[in-house]
Parts: C-alpha cells; structure tokens; sequence
C-alpha cells in the first residue's frame, strides 16, 4: 500500500481555516422538516435554516448521515452511499443545500461510515449470496466458520461483544458462516483487509469531494483495522460470555496505512477531516493520526470526557466523578496538542450523547441559563476547534424524568433494556430503576429530541402541527426556544454568538494561545489562563457547582484581578475583587456565584 510517512516534530503552529472555524452540528431527523408532513427533519429543512446557523457565528456544518439508510441506527447503517435517505430528500436538495452553503462562505463536512455498512446494501447482499472464492464480494465482510464447543453446541468464532449488547457475531444460515457486527446485525463490518473494499470506499470519496463536499466526519475510524486473527477478547465482566473487543479493534496493524490511503486523496482536494476514536488516549498513538506532517487527520473526536460517568465495560453502570478528574482530562488533551503541535476538536455534546447541562452543571430552572453560558465559555475557549451541536446553544436540555422507555428510539438503550437488564436482572427491580435512571442521564436518546424553533405550535416549528414527530418534542419548547433567545440579548444562543465571536475576535489568544490549568486540585471551579505572549493573555474562570464558592487566586493570576473583565455570564460586577491588594500582592479570592463564568483579558498591557 503507502510507506509510512515518519515523523518530523513541525516548527510553530501553521495557522488554518479549519483551526479557526467553529463548527456547527446537525442530526438531520430532528433538526427542521420543510414539509408540514414529515415525521423527520430534512435536507431542504436544514437548508432554510442556513442563515440562522451563520448568525450564531458558526462557519463549517457537519451533517450526520443523510445517505440511503433503513435507519436501523438512523443513518450510521448506509445502503447506497451515492444515494441521498428519501425521507431526507433528494439529490438535487443535497446539491442546492451544497451551493447555498458555499454562496455564504461556509463549509460542509460529510459523515463518513466506512467501518461498516448496512445490511441492505448491495456490496453485503452480494457477499452473503454464496460462499466460496466464486463470489467476489463474499471477502468484502468478515465471514468466520462456527466453532463448537464440547457439547457440540455451535459457538461464534470468539467471545467479541457488540457495541449494541450481545454476540458481535450473526450466524447465516444460508451460508453456514458467522459475519462480523461491531454494532447491529444490520451493521456488518467491511473487510479492509481486501483492497477492492479500500478502492471502493476512496471512490466513494471522491464522488462526494467531486460533488462539493468540504471534508469528512469519520466514524468509528480507528475500528477499520481489526487485530489478525482476531482473537478472543480479554475478560473484563465475568458476568457475560461476551467481552469488549476494544483493543483487539482500535488502531490495529494497517489503521495508519488506511488512514494515509485516504489523507493523500483529501490532500489532493484541501479537504477536512476529524475522525471519531473511541479507545483512544495514548498519545503516541494520537499522534501517529493528527501529528501535522503525518497528512491523515486535521483532529480526532476522543471519548475520555464523555466516558467519565460510565463504567468501560457497560457504559450504562454509574461511575461517580470528580473535576479533577475533569480538569486531568482537559489538561492532558490540551497538552498533548499544543507540545506535539496536532489539534483538538472539543465537544461535550453529539447525537450519541446527553446534553451537557443536564450532565456537568445543572439543568434546574434557577441555574439552567448560567449552567448553559459557563459550559459555552468551558468548551469555545479552550485550545482547539469547537463543536456546537444543535440545540446547545439555546440551552436543551435532557428529556423529561417521567419520560418512559416507550418515547426513546434509540437501538443502543432499547437493546440494553431488552437483552442485558431484562435478561440478567429479570427480577431485580432495584437495579431496573437504576438502569431506567441511567438511561435518562446518558441514554442517546437525550441529544435527539427534536429542535425547539418556537413555543406556539405544537412541534415548537419542527414539523406540522398534524404531524407525529418520530421523537416527542421536549415539553420546556414552549419556553426554551429559538424565537425567544434569537433577539434577546441575555439568552443563551446570544451568550455563545457572543464567546464564539470573541473567540475569533481574539484569535491570537483563543485560537493559538497557550494554555494553563490552574488548581488542577479544586473541586468546586476550573480556570485556565490562554496566552499568545506575555502580553496578550486571558484568565477564563468558571464555577462548577450550585452554590457559591470561594476561589483562591493563585499567584501568577492576581495581576488579571486588574483587567477589565471581557465575558461574565451574569449580569453584574463580580465580586471577586475583595481580599486583592492593589499591587496584587496578599492572597486574593474570588467569591463565584452558582455556575458563574467569568473572562479576564489583558491585552497589549492593560487594555482600557
Ligand atoms: O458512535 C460510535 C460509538 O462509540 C458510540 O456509538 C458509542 O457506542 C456510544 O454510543 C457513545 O457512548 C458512532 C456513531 O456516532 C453512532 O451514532 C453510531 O451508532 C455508531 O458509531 C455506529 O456507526
């Protein structure tokens, strides 16, 4: 295939459209409909809200899927990628929502799943239709003989646990085989090892590069290279006679060859890239695929921040936290990027998990709009391109506590609910409650509901008002919506226009400043100092907790205490200057209301 491109520590940090962008995401079935009669968002829906989008001061859109899907797992299961899913719409919309993206300067990033596809595609159709060398599609997927165990009892090829519960394997009967399924049965792996399948997909590429699309968000990209052989998986719950398969999947042997393969052709177009890595922390590791000369990916979606409530092996078990542990994370990321000169792409929230207010700050009523501006100026000023995925940015928050399973859609939770809780806890109602408790704080379901455009009609603007979503609107739309916050200039959407503004207004700072945790220990706020030299600095503090808090100003950031105070998310001074000598000198302490944030920005000296 390639040779491998070795690595040369680059010097100083090119500047670039995708390091400065901020990026705005949509989940296409519950974003806007065009038709009054559509139970799901659609292409021209997302089209007629372009200027909305652009307002809020993101400048690059990425779409999860919208290709030809049965929406077994809403689109991340593609059955033609050169087609576009009809309940979303046409070709023709696809390419019209293309032009009037480029016609305002924005950028349109594609998803790409090419670990897998679905079931109904023609590539799987043909290689389940026979066995044997004939069939020139049967080696495109992973097919595996039974094995079978000393009763004779035929067992999958090994112990793999898929993502959605279960056997990673599915038997066919009329091919007397197993095929591998790291998600659904309706998920069948690819077989990257056969170079017909990587020729296929860079073509797909292309098409869609050659159609105007500014660059890719890959799925689950770092599974494409599976360990040879593919041996059973470490132990790690002695409950199940499935085990996660993690690191026998995530960057295997070949995954940078892959990657390469497909980082010379969106070279060849100047076209982005950030791939979704769950697993994947090393940073030597991380490097190999962000690493500036390495020319595979722009930046890498990491799964530590949002795994830090879940247990490895079931995310679904409760894992208690701490903000230090938080800020470790923050800090190694941050680090790990700025030393080796790669980049971070920062979210909280996607279309795989519960919204962030409800998850790191406070979704209730008196704390709901402070929580939403802390965690805006948390992620937009940290160093890296940030995320916005819909409906953060007007404060949505997770559904409803007497929300039951009958509302949630997703195949990840009902799948736990049906075949783990119901199977192994059939009678212990305890552990029940806890899962259904789980389910409503990290459940997908939680970043799915549809987008609140207005409080008056009964899709708050989604769809027609005759029409049944395909997931219930989130009963606060009456309130919490973007007709009362678009011209409002306290409101959440007008909080992060304003710090997503800031972010490019100070880019010097923001975008390619240095940065430094401060009190790495305390549990109660994190602040970070981000600075382009000795000059041009900013101290971002933000409190944690829904209670007032006391924070000591560490030495080195008394002198900000003197700035003038450039973002706060309440309305008046704060009250942090008590305790501060003049000089700066004595120890200083910072009194931080409930989920209070605060910017300090010293600029060329003391800025006015
Ligand atoms: O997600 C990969 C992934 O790891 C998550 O699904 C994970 O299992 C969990 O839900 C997050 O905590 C990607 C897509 O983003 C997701 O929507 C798809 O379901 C999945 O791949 C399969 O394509």
């Amino acid at each position: 295939m390639f040779p491998l491109k070795e690595s040369q520590p680059p010097t100083g940090i090119h500047r670039t459209w995708w390091k400065e962008s901020n990026i705005y995401q949509i989940y296409p079935s519950s974003f806007q409909s065009h038709s009054p009669n559509s139970p799901t968002g659609t292409i021209r829906g997302i089209t007629s809200r372009l200027s909305y989008i652009q307002s809020l001061g993101t400048d690059t859109v990425w779409l999860c899927p919208i290709l030809a899907s049965p929406q077994i797992d809403m689109g991340y299961d593609i059955s033609d990628y050169r087609d576009i899913h009809e309940g979303y719409g046409t070709m023709e919309d696809h390419d019209e929502l293309i032009r009037e993206l480029h016609a305002r300067k924005m950028k349109y990033v594609m998803d790409l799943v090419v670990n897998h596809t679905s079931d109904q595609h023609e590539w799987f159709k043909k290689s389940r239709s026979s066995r044997g060398k004939g069939n020139e599609y049967r080696d495109w997927y992973i097919w595996r003989p039974a094995k079978y165990d000393k009763d004779g009892q035929r067992q999958p090829p090994n112990n793999w646990l898929s993502y959605f519960g279960g056997s990673a394997w599915q038997w066919d009967a009329m091919t007397q085989e197993y095929y591998l399924h790291l998600f659904a049965p309706s998920q069948p792996d690819l077989n990257w090892e056969n170079p017909s399948v990587v020729s296929a997909v860079h073509s797909m590429i292309r098409f869609w590069l050659d159609r105007g699309v500014d660059g890719f968000r890959m799925d689950v990209i770092n599974f494409i290279s599976k360990e040879p052989g593919l041996p059973n998986a470490p132990v790690s719950d002695p409950t199940s006679p499935w085990q996660s398969p993690i690191a026998l999947h995530s960057c295997g042997p070949r995954l940078h060859e892959f990657l390469q393969g497909i980082g010379t052709i969106l070279k060849e177009y100047d076209a982005f890239s950030v791939g979704e890595m769950p697993g994947v922390g090393d940073e030597k590791e991380v490097m190999k695929s962000v690493g500036q000369e390495r020319e595979e990916l722009n930046m890498i979606f990491h799964f530590e921040l949002v795994s830090i409530d879940g247990q490895t092996q079931d995310k679904f078990l409760p894992r208690n936290w701490t903000l230090q542990e938080l800020k470790g994370i923050i800090s190694k990321w941050q680090a790990m990027m700025l030393r080796n000169h790669g980049w971070n792409a920062l979210y909280l929230e996607n279309h795989d998990q519960p919204r962030s207010i409800s998850r790191f700050a406070s979704d209730a009523p008196e704390y709901r709009k402070f929580s939403a501006k802390m965690l805006a100026t948390f992620l937009a000023l940290q160093s890296g391109t940030p995320y916005i995925y819909q409906g953060q940015e007007i404060g949505q928050i997770n559904v409803p506590r007497s929300w039951a399973l009958d509302k949630y859609r997703d195949i990840e939770t009902l799948n736990h609910w049906r075949d783990k809780v119901l199977v192994e806890y059939a009678e212990d109602k305890e552990f029940q409650d806890i899962m259904l408790r789980e389910y409503r704080k990290k459940g997908r379901d939680n970043g799915r509901t549809p987008m609140q455009w207005d409080g008056k009609s009964r899709n708050a603007g989604f769809t027609g008002e005759e029409t049944q979503p395909w997931m219930d609107v989130h009963p606060d739309y009456t309130e919490w919506n973007v007709e009362n916050q678009i011209n409002d200039p306290d409101s959440v959407f007008s909080y992060w226009k304003t710090v997503l503004a800031l972010r490019k207004e100070l880019k010097d700072i923001f975008v390619y400043g240095d940065f430094e945790m401060l009190d790495p220990e305390g549990e109660q706020s994190v602040a970070f100092i981000r600075s382009a030299d000795e000059r041009n600095k900013a101290l971002v503090v933000m409190s944690f907790k829904d209670y007032e808090t006391e924070w000591r100003v560490p030495e080195g950031a008394t002198s900000f205490l003197q700035c003038p105070v450039k973002l706060k998310n309440y309305e008046d001074e704060p009250q942090s200057r008590q305790g501060g000598g003049a000089e700066g000198g004595g120890s200083s302490a910072m009194i931080l209301r409930p989920f209070e944030a605060l910017v300090y920005v010293s600029s060329g000296g003391n800025s006015d």
